[in-house]
């Protein structure tokens, strides 16, 4: 395995081999199987285009063959920010042909965390795009080369600018005949790295976490297993690819996996998804919170026929029963609520399991062999029922992140359970989550659950959406201040959003102490809140008031 990488242990290697999760077969072996079997079968709808299994294929065959001519050889690292397309299949596929390992960033990141992956990953290349938005990546891509000095080539998405390569060229030159065979000679191991991708901390810069084929591959069928697919699914992504669960939870490697197809959405409205769902016959949707509240409150959808759709799932951060619930009226399909984490452990609602469970739990694990615990501060295993943090060891979550020693000690118990940060409370093997291990805010010794006054706070009709933040206060130590975005033309004052939530006959040490109305939510690249940013908004304020 890559140096600076921690291997599962060996006696829990083999058990992973012995039940079938780990295979020995690469994600290469298993795309390039699909499309010996079915070149024809169109895999990725993008736009106008309709690409083949076949297509993909031959495509990162070539480009494959040109990436190792230029020097890109097993086991270097490359940071990966293609958009969503076409193109980043047959580029993620080109580099695990030749044993590349793409750090999986995300179309937001900017210059700070692309210097950040590329001088802590060591990356030989940089892929962006040439443009999304009004973003040209060309000049950053030189700031990142001129900060990172192991980068030696700049993939673009379209035009080169100066030394750098345009993909489209590469594309379009057929390699050389010894730079196929050279390709041809290398095959990656499925114990090794396949891929890197990002922690999703909104604390601090992102951790890369190292994810092996043997894994992966688990990662993604299993999942594409619970979510039901199999060839006639169509799925839409509309969210980053890069992201864990859009790409392998099950996302796009699930649903490719299980003979489906993969429909790209460049936009995330109501109009061009629902437009897309009914042009495609799409059938299930990985979905996110604030993508659902947006899509309930769009009255265009009744003009679209979205009766193919089977399942919207959501992903990232849970919600809310009431919201549940109408996903499944309005949207006439079943719902699915995926709680993971791109170091490893999925839990999924089951398709077939009861309201009590679909509507208010975060899913149980996807395998039998996850070993989950709640633990109280200690350390201590606590009893079913009761919250503290969720640890947990598996076939597909990672033991360690790539070089980083003293995280690892802090982010993994001894005896290799990584510490997912959230505090959990079990039913059997499902889990209901309450909030970060970070969020609890802490008001003179009594705890207040965020999440339990953001989901009192949701069912204000005029509440669009909700942070609660923990506010330095010189006797309690923290209370708690609401951050809140409202609904078109509605207004809320903060006596209002009182009487309301006590209403809600909730202990009064837990209402927020303060309101903060925003037009919108400070964001990270994978459309979680900043909270962090949130915090240091309301310290600013109460220093400045003092
Ligand atoms: O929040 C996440 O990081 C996440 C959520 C659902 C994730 O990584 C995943 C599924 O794979």
């Amino acid at each position: 395995m890559l140096q600076g990488c921690i291997p599962w242990p060996e006696d829990f290697a083999r058990a992973y081999r012995a039940k079938g999760y780990w295979q020995d077969r690469t994600i290469l072996q298993a795309m390039d199987a699909l499309a010996d079997a079915a070149p024809n079968r169109i895999a990725i709808v993008d736009g106008a285009v309709r690409m083949t299994h076949g297509q993909m294929q031959a495509g990162s065959r070539n480009l494959a063959a040109h990436f190792h001519a230029l020097g890109l050889r097993a086991g270097d690292r490359v940071v990966f920010q293609m958009p969503n397309g076409a193109a980043f299949f047959e580029v993620f596929l080109a580099l695990l042909r030749i044993g590349v390992i793409p750090v999986m960033a995300l179309p937001p990141h900017r210059e700070t965390e692309l210097v950040h992956f590329a001088r802590f990953g060591g990356a030989k290349a940089l892929f962006i795009p040439q443009q999304v938005g009004a973003f040209d990546f060309r000049p950053m891509a030189e700031a990142v080369r001129a900060a990172a000095p192991t980068i030696e080539h700049v993939f673009v998405e379209g035009e080169a600018l100066g030394a750098q390569l345009s993909l489209p060229v590469l594309r379009e030159a057929a390699a050389s005949a010894t730079a196929r065979e050279s390709i041809a000679q290398t095959a990656p191991d499925a114990g090794d790295v396949a891929l890197m991708l990002l922690s999703g901390g909104t604390t601090a810069l992102p951790k890369l976490i190292p994810r092996t084929h043997n894994d992966y591959i688990y990662n993604y069928t299993q999942s594409a297993r619970i979510a039901g697919f199999d060839q006639d699914t169509v799925l839409l992504v509309s969210l980053p690819l890069a992201h864990n669960y859009n790409l392998g939870s099950p996302g796009a490697l699930g649903a490719l996996s299980a003979g489906g197809r993969v429909v790209v959405s460049p936009r995330t409205d109501a109009a061009s998804v629902f437009a897309l769902v009914a042009r495609e016959k799409v059938t299930a949707i990985p979905a996110a919170v604030p993508l659902v509240v947006n899509w309930l409150n769009d009255p265009q959808i009744a003009g679209y026929d979205i009766s193919s759709l089977k399942l919207v799932q959501n992903g990232g951060a849970r919600l809310s029963p009431e919201l549940r619930d109408r996903v499944r009226k309005t949207f006439g399909c079943a719902f699915q609520e995926v709680y993971g984490t791109a170091e490893g452990l999925l839990n999924f609602t089951r398709l077939d399991d009861d309201d009590d469970k679909v509507l208010h739990s975060s899913g149980a694990p996807m395998c039998a062999d996850d070993e989950i615990k709640v633990i109280d501060l200690g350390g201590n295993e606590l009893p079913d029922g009761e919250a503290g943090e969720l640890i947990v060891r598996g076939p597909y979550t990672i033991r360690g992140y790539y070089n980083a020693p003293e995280q690892n000690a802090k982010a993994f118990t001894p005896d290799g359970f990584y510490r997912m940060g959230d505090i959990v409370r079990k039913r059997g093997r499902y889990i209901v989550t309450e909030g970060r291990k970070n969020d609890l805010i802490n008001r003179g010794g009594e705890k207040i659950s965020t999440d339990e006054i953001e989901n009192l706070l949701l069912k204000h009709p005029a509440v669009h959406g909700v942070a609660l933040v923990a506010m330095p206060d010189p006797v309690f130590g923290e209370k708690a201040c609401a951050f809140v975005t409202l609904k078109a033309g509605a207004a809320l004052g903060f006596e209002e959003m009182k009487t309301f939530l006590l209403d809600q006959k909730i202990a009064k040490f837990k209402l927020p102490e303060r309101l903060e109305v925003l037009p919108e939510f400070p964001i990270s690249p994978a459309g979680k809140i900043l909270r962090r940013t949130l915090r240091e908004m309301i310290e600013g304020k109460l220093a400045a008031e003092r």
